[in-house]
């Protein structure tokens, strides 16, 4: 195996004018987040507590194209080599490696300089935080950051909430980053206070429930309809022409097509997947909010209660053996007559119906919220923003990457 190349220097001296940004934490998010600013023209200051981060992101910098990127080992070193005021994007895990990192930077930050933390963040936390930095004179947004690694290197959608003059420093960098649609760039300054992050939430708890629907919609299919893969495929296909064009829905098609490659006899790889998955929180916390706030939450509650019941796959299994020895085989649905075609066209109206219903509980949750807290959300705007992640081509990789 080729030893990998050598990381360049880690602070290139040479780039002028100092950048205005910097952005710490280099796992993959804030590595691919870093680049694509980079790309865009603007130089960029980068750190991470574990220098050798650093250095993959330096040799990625130089292989990309020789981007204007700019390591630092040392927070002071990397919050001085910014211009002022300065505004410092955190990505690193949700939770204390945040305070952790405030702790780290913000005794080199000045008054008027930023800091937005683009992780996964619980609202309250940002709240609190941006108290915090308040005391000190410095601003602080809250941005959700969608469209998974692959987004984040060539266009997320951002949702960025709190002081909005830490936004208006930054606008144009982020407009120039975020996903490009013919609306406009995926980018608008949400809210105050923690809006960002609850609406970055919600935003996730929807993707739950269009997973879910998804989902639903497949054992439909195959259980009632009794389609074989190879159909499905080619109805999920025929599905992304119309209406329920989306990246989730075309890799829905593609999966049907996978052989197992352990399989000689060339059986269908979705068939071997276990049927149990896990689940990162924001789906939980989109539908604690549900009910804090009495909205009705249906298909993000249910999609929750999928992801749960999931994970029981020694229960199913046990009841499953219960339910054939009273009489209920598995398989009873596959005897029902059916007629497919109507099946098919059917279960896509449906599909449609019910995933217009998840946006609209997960509008009406950010509505709600909006009104609780006095901030004055604008719901259009929102659903402009979305139009990449959600409906767009960075779906999948926020399946992957992103906090669901
Ligand atoms: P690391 O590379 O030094 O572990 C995702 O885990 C990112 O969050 C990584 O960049 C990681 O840094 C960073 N991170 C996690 N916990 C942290 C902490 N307590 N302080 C600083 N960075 C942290």
């Amino acid at each position: 195996m080729a030893s990998p190349a050598p990381a360049p220097p880690a602070a290139a001296a040479t780039h002028s004018p100092p950048p205005r940004i910097g952005l710490a934490g280099l796992a993959t998010m804030g590595q691919n987040l870093a680049l694509n600013i980079a790309e865009k023209g603007f130089p960029i200051s980068v750190y991470n507590r574990t220098a050798a981060k650093v250095d993959s992101t330096l040799v990625r910098a130089r292989d990309e194209g020789a981007l204007p990127v700019l390591g630092h080992r040392d927070p002071r070193g990397f919050v001085l080599s910014l211009a002022r005021p300065r505004t410092v994007v955190l990505l690193v895990q949700a939770g204390p490696a945040v305070d952790a990192t405030i702790d780290a930077l913000t005794p080199y930050l000045e008054p008027g300089d930023a800091i937005v933390d683009g992780g996964n963040e619980w609202y309250q936390n940002t709240e609190r935080r941006i108290e915090e930095a308040a005391a000190r004179g410095i601003l602080y947004l809250g941005m959700g950051v969608s469209g998974g690694e692959e987004g984040a290197r060539n266009g997320p959608s951002l949702m960025p909430g709190g002081h909005v003059d830490a936004y208006n420093n930054i606008r144009d960098i982020l407009e120039k980053a975020a996903a490009q649609t013919e609306d406009g760039a995926c980018v608008t300054f949400v809210g105050p206070g923690g809006a960002g992050n609850f609406v970055k939430m919600v935003h996730n708890g929807i993707e739950y429930g269009d997973m879910q629907l998804i989902a639903e919609a497949y054992d439909v299919l195959r259980r009632v309809g009794g389609l074989s893969n190879s159909e499905i495929a080619d109805v999920f296909d025929e599905w992304n022409k119309g209406e329920l064009e989306s990246f989730l829905v075309e890799i829905t098609a593609d999966i049907f097509t996978v052989a197992d490659p352990l399989d000689g006899s060339g059986g269908a790889l979705v068939d071997k997947i276990l049927d149990k998955t896990g689940m990162k929180g924001t789906g939980k916390w989109t539908v604690q909010q549900a009910a804090e706030l009495a909205v009705a939450a249906p298909t993000i509650a249910a999609s929750l209660d999928g992801r749960y019941l999931s994970g029981l796959k020694d229960e199913r299994v046990a009841a499953a053996g219960v339910l054939e020895e009273e009489g209920m085989p598995a398989g009873l649905l596959e005897k029902i007559n059916v007629d497919k075609k109507v099946l098919v066209d059917r279960v896509r109206q449906a599909l449609y119906a019910s995933k217009i219903c998840s946006y609209a509980q997960g509008m009406n949750l950010i509505r709600a919220k909006s009104v609780e807290k006095g901030w004055n959300l604008n719901l259009a705007e929102l659903a402009r923003i979305w139009k990449e992640s959600l409906q767009g081509r960075w779906c999948s990789d926020r399946m992957r990457g992103d906090g669901l």
